[in-house]
């Protein structure tokens, strides 16, 4: 008996088809395929079309020879023959990632799928069985994709003993005991997911290397092998993190400097190892000087000395420094108004930039603070001209919910992509910047850190996986919009089943909003328990070390970041958008507390005082879960069981929450400001 539950496969469940792909359309296309290339990616293609003619057509694909036999012809230009192959390079523009899908002229009913490289094919083939399933194959097609990012990386933040830094969905689907996982088949269904969305990257180990981690680039490199030989399959190059003590720790030096010479030898003679091992290692992910984290800063060096070394030490095989941006005082004083943590990564990194080896990239949060449900976007971003830049989101729900809450990420992730920076002018967006068109930039690109665990259905809610397709689908195209992705996902994840469709994406796309409702106001943030960060605590976070404080007395509430007479943080954007925000007239509702203190009493743009408008969201955002309850259970029937209880029992969980929240939310300015609701419902 299979007890594999359906969610287990994810967007790749190819039993399931829009009611749109008809059976003969199927057959054409998959009962004889032509594959005209070799090679190790190549050969995964062949695995994943033969899954996928069985799922769909319920056999094996026959592979022929001749490209006249087939209904799909899949081939590098280069294999194509001459006139065909010259053909397709003049009247298509493909980057070395991209891919075309094409009917062959002079062929009836035949689909060319060609690529410059493996990788591009594996995409095309991706996007092929992806349109095919979603029945968007027309008659007439011509389709040409070029990644619009060109890092596409997901980070893990799985520590070796099987435990994930802000994971959601069980331990690692990588390691276990301090080794390497036994379940390597599952390592594969997970590069064959990542793949699918055009993932090209991923960093294997928690950016907090603890001491067993540390020697992944060490005795514990043969681990990294395994999984790089998985990856590699799937066009997937593997990064590790690393700990910047390591000349240390592994080296046995007593120095990490990084301008002192046996520290460079040590790095480099490092790399070579590791190339050694592993030929298309990516490269290394650096969280340094944060949280505690060793860096240049004990030795007095700037984060341009201390990434620099390592871009040389890895230059000469291809390799990459992701350097993170996430450097702020984590040991602040609540009572010192001068520090704004909001500040910190731009004060850092700003003065650097241009300063950074041609293989160095920046890693940025998508916030000046750290993942918040509401947060401006980094105004490193527009701020950095000479530096490669990669924006970093977090897939795990960490303070969005924690795949309890159903909080579909997407429209968030598009709002920071679309943000214009003004760098240059009117247009340059943070996707432009994320592309590389805005500045020069030799790399730049997209990072994530990733919500999967290992238990069955991967991301914990089922419906959290909308998240991970989302994230890929974005990276490789940024102008894809959010119903668009969320209505990919529920076809290819549930069937094409008309009432489910219209039901799942309301509610995806509904619950960033509910979720903000309940939670932290108007950009203000945190307000959770201390530590682990789900469920309110309104002051959790108020008089401690992390820079996270609201402020809020008996009269307002909120951080004043202008220029005139706050932190200045305001000031760190390019005009309109500095004036923007310095100004509570046009600073828009959402962001008002993160930018301004406000008093209860003050009206927003909305008419609403501030105090009943935080009264209303929390009362509304509570009835928008049990909405929420009722739209999923009008599809008991419609999903597998295993996915409805698995849903049904998570919205219960948010609806305890919600209530929660917005008790403790509203008691609180209640008490504070001993405002009455309006409408006179319960606070305690
Ligand atoms: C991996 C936040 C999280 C930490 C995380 C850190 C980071 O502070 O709470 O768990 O550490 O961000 O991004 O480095």
């Amino acid at each position: 008996m299979n007890t594999t539950p359906q969610s287990y496969a994810c967007w790749l469940g190819y039993d399931l088809v829009n009611p749109q792909t008809s059976q003969d359309q199927i057959k054409r296309y998959l009962e004889k395929i032509c594959v005209r290339s070799q090679g190790l990616i190549v050969d995964s293609i062949k695995e994943e079309l033969t899954r996928a003619a069985e799922g769909l057509l319920g056999g094996k694909p026959e592979f022929v020879n001749s490209p006249q036999e087939a209904g799909l012809v899949v081939s590098l230009i280069k294999d194509m023959p001459g006139q065909c192959g010259k053909g397709l390079e003049e009247s298509v523009e493909l980057s070395d990632e991209g891919f075309c899908l094409r009917n062959c002229t002079g062929a009836a009913g035949k689909t060319l799928i060609a690529a410059r490289t493996e990788r591009g094919l594996l995409y095309g083939v991706f996007a092929f069985l992806r349109k095919l399933r979603l029945g968007e194959l027309g008659e007439e097609l011509t389709i040409v994709e070029n990644p619009k990012s060109p890092v596409r990386m997901i980070n893990h933040w799985d520590n070796m003993d099987g435990s994930i830094e802000r994971g959601y969905a069980g331990k690692s689907i990588f390691w276990e005991n301090n080794g390497l996982t036994s379940n390597l088949s599952r390592v594969e269904d997970y590069a064959r997911l990542l793949a699918s969305l055009g993932i090209n990257s991923i960093s294997v180990n928690n950016v907090n290397v603890h001491q067993v981690e540390t020697h992944l680039i060490g005795e514990r490199l043969p681990f990294v092998e395994r999984l790089a030989d998985i990856f590699r399959r799937w066009g997937i190059q593997v990064f590790l993190s690393i700990n910047y003590a390591s000349p240390i720790e592994v080296g046995g030096l007593e120095t990490a400097d990084p301008l002192d010479p046996r520290v460079e030898a040590w790095w480099a003679e490092r790399a070579d190892y590791i190339y050694s091992r592993i030929p298309d290692f990516g490269g290394f992910v650096v969280k340094a000087d944060s949280e505690h984290r060793p860096g240049p800063f004990t030795y007095d060096r700037d984060h341009a000395q201390g990434a620099n070394v390592l871009a040389r030490a890895l230059r000469p095989h291809g390799g990459l420094v992701i350097w993170r941006c996430f450097v702020y005082n984590c040991m602040q004083d609540w009572r010192d108004y001068q520090t704004d943590r909001a500040r910190a990564a731009y004060d850092n990194f700003m003065p650097l930039d241009g300063k950074f080896e041609s293989n160095v990239l920046l890693q940025i949060k998508n916030g000046p603070m750290d993942f918040q449900i509401r947060e401006p976007v980094s105004p490193l971003f527009g701020g950095l001209s000479q530096t490669n830049q990669v924006l970093e989101l977090q897939i795990t729900q960490e303070y969005t919910g924690q795949q309890i809450d159903l909080c579909y990420l997407v429209p968030m992730w598009k709002e920071v992509l679309d943000f214009d920076t003004y760098a240059k002018g009117e247009g340059s967006t943070v996707k432009q910047i994320v592309a590389g068109k805005v500045f020069p930039q030799e790399h730049s690109g997209i990072a994530a850190v990733v919500n999967v665990g290992d238990d069955l259905n991967w991301t914990g809610h089922a419906l959290a996986q909308a998240n991970l397709y989302g994230y890929g689908r974005l990276c490789w195209d940024t102008d894809l919009s959010s119903e668009r992705i969320a209505d990919e996902w529920i076809r290819l994840t549930f069937g094409g089943d008309e009432q489910v469709v219209e039901v799942v994406s309301k509610m995806l796309l509904k619950s960033r909003e509910i979720y903000e409702n309940y939670t932290t106001p108007l950009g203000i943030g945190w307000m959770v328990n201390p530590g682990h960060h789900y469920g309110p605590n309104i002051d959790g976070y108020e008089y401690d070390r992390w820079g996270t404080y609201h402020r809020a007395d008996r009269d307002a509430i909120g951080v004043d970041r202008t220029v005139k007479n706050g932190t200045g943080y305001a000031g760190q954007y390019h005009s309109p958008n500095a004036e923007m925000y310095e100004s509570k007239e046009t600073c828009p509702d959402e962001l008002l507390l993160f930018f301004h203190r406000v008093a209860y009493t003050e009206k927003l743009k909305s008419g609403k005082t501030l105090i009943q408008h935080i009264y209303d969201t929390h009362f509304e955002g509570v009835e928008q879960v049990e909405w929420l309850i009722t739209q999923w259970d009008s599809l008991e029937g419609k999903i597998d069981q295993v996915t409805f209880e698995n849903v049904a029992e998570r919205l219960q969980r948010q609806l305890k929450n919600a209530i929660e929240w917005r008790d403790v939310v509203n008691t609180y300015f209640y008490r504070k400001s001993g405002i009455p609701d309006e409408k006179g419902r319960k606070i305690y």
